[in-house]
């Protein structure tokens, strides 16, 4: 999409939830971003193009911890919420190559080995190493503890052997941390974590997935796939808490991505509303779109003050922080919201330009397209409701 005319509204960074020194990231960023123009027509083209340039001035520092040539001391929750907002109002793709970073290296920041975060994370900060996450199977989606994937000890090595799908950056990430079974009588408790490089023998890529707002994924097929015995990452059996840890890292900055393309979609409709002139009158005269506004408006602001919540939280929060049942409703929360209102925004913006908002090439159109997956990946809405449910029974 990537065309920039307008600017996101940044209100909310004034709210004590932020420090100065996100309002400045926030500001340095939207400069930059206004700046970029990237032929996004080949999607896999794009995503390489956005990770060099990401790489390049340093953002993607804000996905891994200063140790490993990160920004700061930890990930910041609030600093990810305003890198995708604004990434994901200026270039959907921009975001999702962006988050692919965070959420690919994610595992590692959390549970690595010295070693393995040595040779990884810089790496990813700098854009020389594309990452991906490869959780999701054909048969086991929302059910993550029923993969089939399997890791075989092998003397000093693991086998794996299993299908992964709906892999984002699928066939052209260097390397994939890879979740499979490793007790057959286990559930949750008996899933593990790899690190899977790409070029291992064994791992087939190839099969590419085209979706209506197009990004790289891929199914990987793993057949008698060979790693060395420091490829297991974090404890034997230890993966789908890890595996929920990164997820719950990354939830809010998904309810952000989706206020980004929401804001987007609004700033479409009022410069919209304000310039179409009809029955004698601005679209914006009517009280008909001025109620439509308001509620995008109400719309937007519940899903923004739950997603800075959420992200304040997970940094700020002694005893409601990162790791407590309280932050993973408050993350399912901000989720749930930010990406089901986003959706009705982009709706309601849509339905504002009349004929012109279905034409191809309208951003409001890329956006329609563009926010249906947010409701679907990283848990589907269904699943943060469970989450909530789940939270409200205890
Ligand atoms: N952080 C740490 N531990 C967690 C956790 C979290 N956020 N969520 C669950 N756990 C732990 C539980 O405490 C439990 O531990 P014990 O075995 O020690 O009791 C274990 O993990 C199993 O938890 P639970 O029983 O809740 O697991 P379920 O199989 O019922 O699954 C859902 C819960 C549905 C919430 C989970 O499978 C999920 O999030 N699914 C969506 C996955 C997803 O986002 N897929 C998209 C892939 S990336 S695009």
């Amino acid at each position: 999409m990537n065309t920039p005319p307008l600017r996101p509204a940044q209100d909310h960074l004034d709210l004590p939830f932020f420090d100065d020194h996100h309002r400045r990231l926030a500001a340095e960023l939207q400069a930059w971003a206004a700046e970029q123009r990237v032929d996004e027509s080949d999607d896999r083209a794009a995503c390489r193009e956005w990770v060099r340039r990401l790489g390049d001035a340093g953002w993607l520092r804000w996905c891994v911890p200063a140790a490993h040539g990160g920004a700061l001391e930890k990930l910041d929750s609030r600093a990810l919420v305003i890198l995708r907002e604004t990434l994901a109002f200026h270039s959907p793709l921009a975001d999702f190559a962006f988050a692919m970073q965070g959420l690919g290296s994610g595992a590692i920041t959390l549970a690595g080995t010295p070693g393995q975060q040595a040779q990884y994370l810089p790496a990813v900060a700098r854009g020389h190493k594309i990452a991906a996450f490869a959780l999701s199977e054909p048969e086991a989606g929302s059910d993550v503890a029923s993969m089939g994937t399997r890791a075989t000890a092998k003397a000093d090595a693991w086998q794996l052997d299993g299908t992964k799908t709906w892999i984002s950056n699928g066939g052209m990430a260097d390397f994939y941390v890879t979740f499979a079974r490793t007790r057959s009588d286990g559930g949750a408790r008996g899933i593990s974590a790899f690190i899977v490089d790409a070029d291992r023998p064994g791992l087939d890529a190839s099969e590419h997935i085209h979706v209506m707002a197009p990004h790289p994924l891929a199914t990987l097929r793993f057949d008698g796939c060979r790693l060395p015995g420091d490829a297991l990452l974090g404890e034997v059996d230890g993966g789908f808490k890890l595996a929920m840890q990164t997820l719950d890292i990354f939830r809010p900055s998904v309810a952000a991505a989706a206020l980004g393309m929401a804001r987007r979609a609004m700033a479409e409709a009022v410069a919209h509303a304000k310039s179409r002139h009809m029955f004698g009158q601005t679209l914006a005269d009517f009280q008909l779109t001025q109620v439509k506004l308001g509620e995008m408006s109400a719309l937007l602001d519940a899903a923004t003050l739950l997603t800075c919540r959420a992200a304040w939280q997970r940094d700020c929060s002694p005893t409601r922080g990162a790791g407590t049942p309280a932050y993973t409703a408050a993350a399912a929360s901000a989720k749930l919201t930010a990406t089901e209102n986003a959706q009705k925004v982009i709706d309601m913006a849509l339905q504002m330009f009349g004929g012109r908002g279905v034409q191809v090439g309208n951003p409001v159109e890329h956006l329609y397209r563009d926010i249906r997956s947010l409701r679907i990946y990283e848990g589907a809405s269904e699943v943060q409701l469970l989450i909530l449910g789940k939270a409200a029974l205890r």
